[in-house]
C-alpha cells in the first residue's frame, strides 16, 4: 500500500486561526429535554434538588409540545426537578401589580426562597412584591411580609440578611430609595443606602437589577443603573458599587468600569471573586463581562463584546453567560461583527477567553433578547428567557445544559479532488464546526480503506480549508470519501467521490 500523505495547515491559517482555549471543560452545548413556558422566565434559582422558574407567564408545557397544548396552569412561577426537569406540584399563584416575578434566591441552607416582582398575592395571602417560599411543603412563608413600595429586582441572602434591590423608595412604610436588608423574619434593618441618578440618560429613573452579597467579606456589591450613592453626586459611583454589608457604607466605588448609557444587569460570586454583566444603550457602551476580587474590589479582567449580557454563573472555571453577542473581536477566542447573535457563552475565569462551548438561542418574544436567567443546579445549567428556540428547534422560556452526552455530530462537508502531478490525488473540503468541540477529525477513505486521519480546528466564523494529497498509481482511478467526528459522534459519510490521477 501506498503511504498517504498529510499536508500541513499552513502557519497563517494557525496564525489566524481560533484562539486557543485555556483548557477549562465545558458542559456540551447539546440541551436536556425540559418542559416549557408560554411566557418569558426571568429568574431561576435552586435549593434542595428543586429548580424554581419566576417570570411572567400562565402555563408551562411538556417538553417537545406545541403551544398550547399538553399544558398545566403556572401563574408567574413554576418549580422542577433539577435533574429529571419533570414538573412538581408546588405551584402558588403570584398575581396583581404588574402581575411578574424578577428575583429570587433561595437561604444558605436552602430552607426559604426569597421571591421579588411586582405582585400584590403570592398563593392567596397579600404580599408586597416580595414573599418567601418554605421549600420544604411549598407555603408561603407568614413571618416574611415586607411592604415594598414598587418592583424588586435583586435579591440576595446570608446566614442572617436577606438584601432586596429595585425601583422602591420605602420598605415597611421607612425610607429606603432602591436598596433594603431585612432578617430572614423580615425585620427592617438599619443599612440604610440612598440610591439616586441614572446612568442610562433615555430612563432617568434610578434603579437596582443584581445584588451580591459575601458574608466572609463582609461586603454587598449592587449593580444597575445610578449615579449617587448616600446624597453626593460627587462620590464618582457608576451603575456598580461594593458597601459595607452592615452600614452600608461605600467600601468599594469601581470607578471607570461601567461607563455613560450602561447599566449592570447581573452579579453572582463565588465567594472569591464576584462577576458582572452589563447592558449598554447606544454607541460606546459596555455590553460585556467583568471579574473582580470580593476582597479589595481589584479587576480581573473585563471583556468588551457588544450584545448586552443578562445573566452570568460561574461553574468549575468556567463563567457562563447568556446575551446577544454579535462582536467579541476584541475577546481572545472570540469572532467578528457578525448578524447572527449568539446568546450563550462560556469563557475562562482565569483569562476571559472565551471557549468552545456555542449553543444558542433565538431572539424569541418580549425584547427578543434570548436568554434572561441561568442557575446551576446539581451540575446542570437551567437557562430561561425570551427565546422560543434552542439550537435552531423549538423550545420556549427554558432550556438546560449538563456535562454529558454529546449528542451533536458535525456535518459533513462538500470535498472535491483534483490532480495535478502525475501519481497526486487532492482532495480538498472547507472546515465544518461543532458547537461544543474546536478540534474536529476528518476521515478520509481510498476505496474504502482509511487513508488519512487530520485533527483540525475551526469555528463556525473561521472554517479554514482542509487539503490531504494522496500518492496513487499515475493514471489511476480512485474512489474517495469523507467523514468528520468531533470524538464521539460521527457524521455521515460523504462520497463517493472518483479522482484520476495525472500520469
Ligand atoms: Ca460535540
Amino acid at each position: 500500500m501506498l503511504v498517504a500523505a498529510v499536508v500541513a495547515l499552513s502557519p497563517l491559517a494557525l496564525a489566524t486561526g481560533p484562539a486557543h482555549a485555556a483548557d477549562e471543560p465545558t458542559l456540551t452545548a447539546d440541551p436536556l429535554s425540559t418542559w416549557q413556558t408560554d411566557g418569558i422566565v426571568w429568574t431561576l434559582a435552586y435549593a434542595e434538588g428543586v429548580v424554581y422558574a419566576g417570570g411572567t407567564f400562565e402555563h408551562i408545557r411538556p417538553p417537545g409540545a406545541a403551544p398550547g397544548t399538553g399544558e398545566l396552569p403556572r401563574k408567574n412561577f413554576a418549580a422542577f426537578d433539577a435533574v429529571t426537569g419533570e414538573p412538581l406540584p408546588c405551584a402558588p399563584a403570584f398575581t396583581g401589580g404588574v402581575e411578574t416575578v424578577r428575583a429570587m434566591k433561595a437561604s444558605p441552607d436552602g430552607s426559604v426562597l426569597y421571591i421579588g416582582g411586582s405582585f400584590g398575592s403570592a398563593g392567596g395571602v397579600g404580599r408586597s412584591n416580595t414573599a418567601a417560599l418554605d421549600t420544604a411543603d411549598c407555603t408561603i412563608d407568614d413571618a416574611w411580609k415586607p411592604a415594598v413600595s414598587s418592583v424588586v429586582r435583586a435579591i440576595d441572602v446570608t446566614d442572617t440578611t436577606v438584601y432586596i434591590g429595585g425601583q422602591f423608595t420605602t420598605v415597611q412604610g421607612e425610607t429606603r430609595e432602591r436598596v433594603a436588608a431585612l432578617t430572614r423574619d423580615g425585620r427592617l434593618l438599619p443599612f440604610n443606602v440612598t440610591v439616586r441618578g441614572s446612568s442610562i440618560s433615555n430612563d432617568p429613573t434610578p434603579g437596582i437589577n443584581a445584588i451580591t452579597v459575601s458574608p466572609e467579606h463582609g461586603k454587598v456589591v449592587i449593580g444597575g443603573r445610578f449615579t449617587s450613592i448616600n446624597g453626593s453626586l460627587l462620590n464618582s459611583v457608576h451603575g456598580l458599587v461594593g458597601l459595607d454589608a452592615t452600614t452600608g457604607e461605600i467600601v468599594n466605588r469601581f470607578t471607570g468600569w461601567i461607563p455613560r448609557r450602561s447599566a449592570v444587569k447581573s452579579l453572582v460570586n463565588d465567594g472569591t471573586n464576584f462577576y458582572l454583566g452589563a447592558e449598554g444603550t447606544g454607541g460606546g457602551v459596555f455590553d460585556g463581562r467583568v471579574a473582580g476580587r470580593l476582597s479589595d474590589g481589584a479587576m480581573l479582567w473585563k471583556d468588551t463584546c457588544l450584545g448586552a449580557t443578562q445573566a452570568v454563573v460561574p461553574y468549575r472555571g468556567v463563567l457562563y453567560s447568556g446575551s446577544h453577542a454579535h462582536d467579541c473581536s476584541q475577546t481572545p477566542g472570540g469572532f467578528p461583527e457578525h448578524q447572527n447573535r449568539q446568546h450563550l457563552l462560556a469563557q475562562s475565569i482565569a483569562d476571559e477567553t472565551i471557549l468552545t462551548w456555542f449553543p444558542d438561542t433565538n431572539g424569541g418574544i418580549g425584547e427578543k433578547l434570548g436568554p434572561r436567567a441561568m442557575v446551576m443546579a446539581d451540575g446542570i445549567l437551567w437557562t430561561g428567557g425570551e427565546f422560543t428556540a434552542v439550537n435552531d428547534a423549538p423550545q420556549q422560556g427554558l432550556t438546560r445544559f449538563a456535562a454529558a452526552p454529546d449528542t451533536g455530530a458535525p456535518l459533513v462537508p462538500a470535498f472535491s479532488g483534483t490532480s495535478d502531478a502525475p501519481g497526486k490525488i487532492t482532495l480538498s473540503w472547507r472546515a465544518a464546526w461543532d458547537r461544543d468541540d474546536g478540534v474536529l477529525t476528518y476521515l478520509v477513505r481510498r476505496d474504502g480503506v482509511l487513508v488519512a486521519t487530520l485533527d483540525r480546528e475551526s469555528r463556525s466564523w473561521d472554517r479554514p480549508t482542509v487539503t490531504f494529497t494522496d500518492t496513487v498509481a499515475p493514471g489511476a482511478t480512485h474512489r474517495y470519501s469523507l467523514e468528520v467526528t468531533d470524538g464521539t459522534n460521527l457524521s455521515s459519510r460523504n462520497g463517493p467521490l472518483y479522482v484520476t490521477a495525472a500520469d
